[in-house]
């Protein structure tokens, strides 16, 4: 298991007693259920989980400071938006990817931009980066530098600098591999039906969208579409209904 998976564990586990603590405080009427002692402790997790990896949740603890010697049950209302905010770091915690997409000039002239957004945006990828451009041939060439010794090679660059390519970075745990299946067989009389290019392409000279096919590649076709600038890093306010361990 790797280190961020067990913070991903260990940051759930201390999120789930801290709420089953407030709830078994709030059935109960009497101020003695959650000792000042068990309240302390329970922050002091949330303090020391805030240390080693959630700075939102350590900053929102220390400007909340004042609370923490308030007699009575206010600072409970700070818990539950604590440990929402502990599953947004969880989030972030997981390994998150990039992978370069790009639709081809076949699928912007059929005005298939939105259907293809649409169904990564549907799934829950988060879009970092896009822009439309014409690529130059040699700037192809560079993209398919693999297939340079394939018979199709030059058709292909030929075809990709044609016209307008919608290109894209989306992000989100498994995305390379998982946009990959999104996509489809290469050979769309190969592809399944649900993928895109099973749905929307008929021919593989014409299979309207490109995904990278390992780390390295997406490492380098983002660095080769975009520049480091160009690539915006936000959170997400839906994160937190997309990624979760229960
Ligand atoms: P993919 O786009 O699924 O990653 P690839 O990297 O093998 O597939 O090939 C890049 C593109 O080259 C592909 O999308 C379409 C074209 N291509 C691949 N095989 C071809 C073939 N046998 N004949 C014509 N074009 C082909
Ligand atoms: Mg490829």
């Amino acid at each position: 298991m790797s280190s961020s998976s067990k913070l991903y564990q260990s940051a759930s586990k201390a999120a789930r007693s801290l709420l089953s603590a407030v709830s078994q405080a709030q059935r109960s009427s009497s101020s003695s259920v959650l000792t000042a002692e068990g309240r302390n402790a329970a922050l002091a997790t949330l303090t020391n989980l805030g240390r080693k990896t959630l700075p939102t949740v350590y900053s929102y603890h220390k400007a909340g400071g004042s609370h923490r010697h308030a007699h009575g049950w206010g600072w409970l209302a700070a818990v539950p938006a604590a440990v929402y905010m502990l599953q947004d770091q969880e989030a972030h915690a997981a390994e998150m990817e990039r992978t370069f997409i790009a639709i081809k000039p076949d699928g912007v002239q059929r005005g298939l931009i939105s259907e293809i957004v649409s169904r990564f945006e549907r799934k829950g990828y988060k879009l970092v980066a896009i822009k439309l451009i014409v690529p130059s041939k040699e700037f192809a060439q560079k993209h398919y530098h693999d297939l340079k010794d394939r018979p199709f090679f030059n058709g292909l660059c030929d075809f990709l600098s044609s016209g307008p390519v919608l290109a894209m970075v989306w992000e989100g745990e498994g995305v390379i591999k998982y946009g990959r299946k999104l996509i489809g067989a290469t050979d769309p009389q190969k592809s399944e039906p649900g993928t895109i290019r099973g749905d929307l392409a008929v021919v593989v000279g014409r299979n309207i969208i490109h995904g990278s096919d390992g780390p390295e590649t997406a490492k380098d076709e983002i660095a080769l579409w975009f520049e480091p600038k160009e690539l915006v890093s936000y959170t997400s306010n839906t994160e937190k209904w997309i990624y979760g361990v229960n």
